[in-house]
């Protein structure tokens, strides 16, 4: 009991905190495995032929989408991979900065994206007028933008970096003085590998990892004390102080090479990556590392592109992306900047 001014106070109760749930994308979408989804996938693939077309799927899209797709991956290597002439057209399954991305680096193709509605908050979090804001307090600073964003606010930047890259890429920027866009918890991890920058950092963020609290995961990982845990980078910092492992979701599947006595991984991400994870290690156990029934690491934006929309994409040739010349010019130079950068 405590007491106040305003007389005896009870004391607050410690939240009540929920099982940590083993399964994660399989709850998202359609089954990959029913033979309804195999054979939508088998008529999916024959249209993609007979169109010229390349299917392309995020690490976080449903597993049923990744099934159906020729390419799963993180976005910059997804754009690169539908870079070949036999493709006319690209289906990007993912978000809309993917699409985007896509277009700008193969702009004589087609890029249909099967879902409009499929934004990503984190990008929206950054805009032409903003950035054009910060430009202006910080001037005389060289501007790295995450691949999460707009293509306009691409075109307004110095370079791109992606999670893969972008400690590479802020090191090897000339200028000591760094404004890094948008995603704040990024920009702090990258700012603590390179001491040597004055890194100032947007204020933008991804709702689906930055909600996640170090209190839960340090109570996943009590239930589970030999496991490891690999975290993204655009998780919290009290997250990335507990991780073993912080990298890109491009090498999260192969980083459980590391630990070949490791039979449990908790994994600090979108939960669509555990498709590709259980796949390739199908003797080890994945755990969302969130602890919490709520969240459940989970983008919605990342989960509404279905095998319907993708095979009405296909039929109808619908949602074409287009990105003014100008600016995809701009994007396409950062984009480029990027990667004539090694990776980390
Ligand atoms: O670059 C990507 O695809 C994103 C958004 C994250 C990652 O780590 O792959």
């Amino acid at each position: 009991m405590l007491i106040s001014k305003n007389g005896p106070q009870t004391q607050p109760k410690p939240p009540v905190l929920l099982p940590p749930v083993e399964s994660g994308n399989e709850m998202c979408g359609e089954d990959p495995a029913a033979p309804n989804t195999q054979t939508l996938i088998r008529e999916i693939r024959e249209l993609a032929a007979q169109k010229k077309a390349v299917i392309l799927a995020h690490n976080y899209q449903p597993g049923a989408i990744q099934e159906a797709a020729h390419h799963v991956g993180d976005s910059l290597a997804l754009a690169l991979a539908a870079n070949k002439p036999e493709y006319e057209r690209i289906v990007f399954c993912g978000v809309h900065f993917m699409a985007e991305a896509a277009k700008v680096l193969n702009p004589d193709k087609t890029v249909l994206f099967p879902h409009k509605a499929a934004g990503c908050s984190l990008a929206d979090s950054i805009s032409l007028e903003s950035l054009e804001e910060w430009k202006e307090r910080y001037p005389d600073h060289t501007v790295v933008t995450y691949i999460n964003s707009p293509a306009e606010v691409k075109a307004l930047s110095d370079i791109c970096c992606t999670s893969a890259n972008a400690v590479s890429v802020v090191r090897s920027v000339k200028n000591d003085k760094i404004l890094f866009t948008p995603d704040r918890n990024l920009g702090a991890w990258v700012a603590r590998q390179v001491p040597e920058k004055q890194v100032v950092i947007y204020d933008g963020a991804c709702p689906s990892h930055d909600v996640l609290r170090g209190v839960n995961v340090k109570k996943t990982q009590e239930a589970h004390p030999d496991a490891v845990l690999i975290a993204h980078p655009e998780c919290r910092e009290d997250i990335l102080a507990l991780a073993h492992e912080i990298c890109s979701t491009a090498a999260m599947v192969d980083r459980v090479a590391k630990y070949p006595h490791t039979k449990t991984f908790l994994v600090a991400t979108e939960s669509g990556i555990l498709h590709q994870m259980k796949k390739a290690w199908p003797d080890r156990q994945f755990i969302m590392a969130d602890g919490c029934v709520g969240c459940r690491l989970h983008c919605p934006y990342m989960k509404m592109i279905t095998l319907a929309d993708l095979k009405r994409a296909l039929v109808e040739d619908i949602h074409q992306i287009e990105v003014p010349p100008d600016v995809a010019a701009g994007a396409r130079l950062a984009l480029e900047r990027m990667m004539a950068v090694p990776r980390d």
